[in-house]
């Protein structure tokens, strides 16, 4: 069999389509992950396995796009222990430096151990010994070591979408040993970052005894190849839609109902502790405290795509940053003219992309941050060169986007510091550093991406 008749097969928590449940239809979701993998499971006859979205629901496999679809049960109990509860109250926090305090709860982790098994024992259905196996995320860490006890497939691929721990954070959970166990069971295991595959390295090395270095671990008589590929987008599509007259006639039309401010600073994440939105908004205050002259010159947008409302910490992080919008516009708005406007919805793709095109500024300012896609979408809209990007250091994307404004956004001062000098940043440097920004982005898209992850597994 020829790499290119391989068949690929997904296993993710969610299925690359959505339940409508009104229209009673399937409906793909938007995103780069679907859309990078969407012609190859097209071309190799691949399979996509998940989770439907609606819990206690059956639904019998099925074909959308040209790929199989292969959807696996979780009852209402499951989604709260599982997903509520051990990987968004355990596992993400974690991951992401402990900004918030991680919960260790036996009674979520059987859940998680069981619905990975779950998930395993459907893909072991579908798998054949020629077959090449790849596993997203950390919903899914256990599956590798299960597919290679209940298969013969050809060969295992773990992606991380999120950053791995140092192991002194890592260290603390009670089932460490197992997950890493879980993860080797993989061939091949890749990561966003050099930082995150360093840190899975030495937890390894340190807590389970594998044998090895930062790229080629030893691990049952296995060679497991540790990865970095950091995900990209899809950047000519981004460059298309930016330069459409009707994106160009709708970003006029937002910087208009702005008030046609001199600067217009954008922010857009999911509405998640991890984004750092609340120290950007902090920071734009310092810096009108400090430049008073600035104020009804430069607004910041800030839009909040609602996330997780099941969980609690995400419903405190909602009040406690529309605490600070209205604070922060109470203390410094003059009427008809606030610092901060915000939205808490999820903007339509072709409204998104206005919205960057309306931006002089981009702020993304995650505590730590996988990737972040934002920035890189920002980046491929401005296919003139002009704009400037603030981005965290803690963001995967600052190992690559070197040419932005780099920041640690704890530091205030050091924020504050940053946006005066990008509200005052020439069209040159603009120019300069957007250029090279861009070059970056297009060459490391999301296509590039998936030929990096899939190459070692055997496909091509
Ligand atoms: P996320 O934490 O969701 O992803 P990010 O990489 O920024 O973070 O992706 C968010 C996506 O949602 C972007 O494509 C963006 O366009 C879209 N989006 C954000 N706000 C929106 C809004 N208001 N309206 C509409 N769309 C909006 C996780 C990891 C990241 C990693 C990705 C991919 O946490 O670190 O980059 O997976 O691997």
């Amino acid at each position: 069999m020829t790499p290119s008749e391989r068949r690929a097969v997904v296993i993710a928590n969610r299925l690359p389509v959505a339940w409508n449940g009104k229209k009673k239809e399937w409906k793909t979701s938007p995103g780069g992950l679907v859309s990078a993998l969407t012609p190859i499971l097209q071309e190799t006859k691949g399979v996509w396995i998940g989770w439907s979205g609606v819990p206690d629901r059956e639904f019998e496999p099925f074909d959308h796009s040209g790929i199989r679809q292969v959807p696996v049960f979780l009852s209402q109990e499951e989604y709260e222990s599982f997903y509520v509860g051990f990987c968004n109250g355990t596992l993400w926090p974690l991951y992401h430096d402990a900004v918030r305090e991680p919960q260790f709860h036996r009674h979520w982790w059987r859940p998680y151990r069981d619905v990975n098994q779950k998930f395993a024992e459907t893909a072991a259905k579908t798998l054949t010994s020629e077959d090449v196996a790849w596993v997203q995320d950390y919903q899914l860490q256990l599956v590798p070591k299960m597919l290679r006890e209940l298969t013969t497939v050809h060969r295992i691929g773990f992606y991380l979408h999120i950053p791995f721990p140092p192991v002194e954070l890592f260290a603390k959970m009670p089932w460490r040993g197992d997950v890493l166990e879980g993860l080797l069971g993989a061939d091949v295991l890749a990561f966003q970052s050099r930082s995150s595959r360093t840190n899975f390295s030495v937890a390894a090395r340190e807590l389970v005894g594998a044998r090895g270095s930062t790229r080629l671990l030893e691990w049952e008589g296995r060679e497991i190849i540790l990865q970095v590929a950091p995900i990209g987008i899809d950047t000519t599509m981004f460059k298309r839609h930016a330069s459409s007259e009707v994106t160009l006639a709708t970003a006029e039309l937002i910087r208009s109902r702005l008030g046609d401010p001199k600067i217009v600073v954008l922010g857009v994440d999911r509405l998640d502790y991890t984004k750092g939105i609340d120290l950007r908004m902090r920071a734009l205050q310092t810096l009108l405290d400090r430049r008073p002259d600035l104020a009804g010159d430069v607004v910041l947008v800030q839009i909040a795509v609602p996330s997780r409302e099941d969980v609690a910490e995400y419903r405190k992080i909602r009040r406690d940053i529309e605490g600070l919008v209205g604070r922060i516009n109470g203390d410094l708005a003059q009427v008809g003219r606030p610092p901060i406007h915000y939205l808490y919805r999820s903007v339509p793709f072709d409204e998104l992309i206005a919205y960057y095109r309306a931006a002089d500024v981009m702020l993304v300012t995650p505590l730590r941050d996988g990737m972040n896609l934002v920035a890189k979408e920002y980046v491929a809209s401005r296919y003139d060169n002009t704009g400037a990007l603030i981005l965290s250091e803690f963001a995967g994307a600052a190992e690559q986007l070197t040419q932005a404004l780099l920041v640690n956004p704890y530091d205030l001062n050091g924020l504050a510091d940053m946006l005066e000098r990008s509200v005052a940043m020439s069209q040159d440097e603009q120019a300069r550093r957007m250029s090279l920004l861009r070059g970056s982005v297009a060459r490391h898209d999301v296509f590039w991406w998936a030929e990096r992850c899939l190459a070692p597994l055997g496909i091509e």
